[in-house]
């Protein structure tokens, strides 16, 4: 079983990311929606999320999915329905780190890293942050990104307020499968 603050956490991720239209509310162009709406409608729709439920997913999981502004929430990042989340663009560090599976690595060689469904690519600074993301669909592949590089040649990178990472396209040219001890780039 799946413990409240968990579940409650993925269904709100699931409407402030993808599907706010499956409880009847709008986001704005941001992302932000009203507290009040949001509790209203998933109470309408079944689920009553408490204060006290909501104030441990938003400060209680280790992740920090959820932004609260003046009785406002939206999600810190993953949408795949287009928000402007106003992000000023930051310098990376040197490198960042993407978690994905074996099964990805061909299209990846081939195209980069693309968004799918989401608005960005979704980088971590920490390779075991990584390796949780990869470890969602299997063995976790790690790849190793070239940021510094990649903001030198004139990429866009933003930081979210949870301290994920996202740009908006990895070439493969930027992106090493091999261990970042390695100390130099195996690119593909
Ligand atoms: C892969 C979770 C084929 C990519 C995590 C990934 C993250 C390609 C999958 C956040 C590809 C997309 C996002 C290409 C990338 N061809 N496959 N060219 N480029 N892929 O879920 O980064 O827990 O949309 O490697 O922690 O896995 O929900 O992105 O495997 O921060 O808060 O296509 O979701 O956050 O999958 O995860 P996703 P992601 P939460």
């Amino acid at each position: 079983m799946t413990d409240p603050i968990t579940a409650t956490s993925r269904y709100l991720a699931y409407l402030l990311r993808h599907r706010p239209d499956a409880v009847g509310i709008v986001l704005d162009d941001e992302g932000w929606t009203a507290v009040d709406t949001l509790l209203t409608a998933t109470a309408r729709h079944g689920r009553t999320i408490t204060p006290d439920l909501l104030a441990a997913v938003v400060d209680g999981t280790d992740k920090r999915r959820f932004e609260l502004r003046d009785g406002r929430i939206r999600a810190a990042q993953g949408h795949s329905v287009p928000v402007d989340l106003r992000l000023d663009p930051v310098p990376p560090p040197a490198r960042l780190y993407h978690g994905t599976v074996a099964r990805f690595l061909a299209a990846i060689t081939a195209d980069g890293l693309r968004p799918g469904r989401r608005t960005h690519v979704h980088l971590c600074a920490d390779r075991a942050d990584a390796a949780t993301v990869g470890a969602r669909r299997g063995e976790p592949v790690i790849l190793t990104v070239d940021a510094a590089g990649m903001h030198r040649a004139g990429f866009t990178f933003y930081r979210a307020a949870n301290g994920v990472w996202l740009t908006d396209h990895v070439p493969s040219n930027w992106i090493d499968v091999g261990p970042a001890e390695s100390g130099h780039w195996q690119r593909p």
